[in-house]
């Protein structure tokens, strides 16, 4: 299998993380969607990273729709969001958070690096900020006040990996957002997650 993109995109990293968990080997197509865009449009309509080239000619694209193929592919046992129930909603909540908050950090980053001077919007800058910021207040009192050691109970399910992929990815782009001591709980899962082989064997990479 091919995983096409960078790793200082969370979308393309919580895909490697995920990846790395389920013993799935994988080789790396370093792809960027802005200066490769032609090649990346090639593989995914939308021009848009991560994509999977599996074995054979199918290639999935969204992160989303891919770890869906990983689990599958994994099984109910291993697979790092529950099959049903509550434990499914409760992990699904957290990755729709933490995916919309690293969506407006992209957002961020198009708004202040990609546009021309004369054409940034404060009101837009304002917004995107405060939905990231709210996004990340609702994570941190979710894994404080919850039972165990991770977001969604005590053990590492998809939810953390997707989170910890968003933080760091924020914490690099806009440390400014996620300020010493703001968010004690998340700041605490990143850095135990960041330390363990998984999440050590893909590293965030500007590349
Ligand atoms: N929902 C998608 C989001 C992927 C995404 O936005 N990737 C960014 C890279 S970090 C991208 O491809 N941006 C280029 C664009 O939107 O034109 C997923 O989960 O895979």
């Amino acid at each position: 299998m091919i995983l096409v993109g960078q790793m200082d995109s969370p979308f393309v990293r919580r895909v490697a993380v995920s990846m790395n968990i389920y013993g799935m080997a994988f080789e790396r197509e370093v792809l960027s969607v802005y200066g490769n865009a032609d090649a990346v449009r090639k593989i995914n309509p939308l021009g848009k990273v991560p994509a999977l080239v599996l074995d054979g000619s199918e290639t999935l694209f969204d992160s989303q729709m891919i770890i869906d193929h990983l689990d599958e592919t994994a099984g109910p046992d291993k697979a790092l969001t529950p099959s049903g129930g509550p434990e499914r909603r409760s992990v699904l909540a957290c990755i729709a958070v933490a995916l919309g908050i690293s969506e407006k950090v992209v957002g961020l980053n198009f708004e202040t690096k990609q546009r021309p001077p004369e054409t940034i919007d404060d009101g837009v800058i304002a917004r995107l900020e405060q939905q990231v910021t709210s996004g990340l207040e609702w994570l941190e009192r979710r894994l404080s006040e919850g039972a165990g050691a991770w977001l969604s109970g005590d053990t590492m399910t998809q939810a953390d990996v997707t989170a910890v992929c968003t933080l760091t990815h924020l914490i690099k782009r806009r440390p400014e957002l996620f300020a010493d001591g703001a968010y004690p709980a998340l700041a605490s899962l990143q850095a135990r997650a960041e330390a363990l082989p998984v999440f050590q064997a893909s590293p965030f990479a500007e590349e």
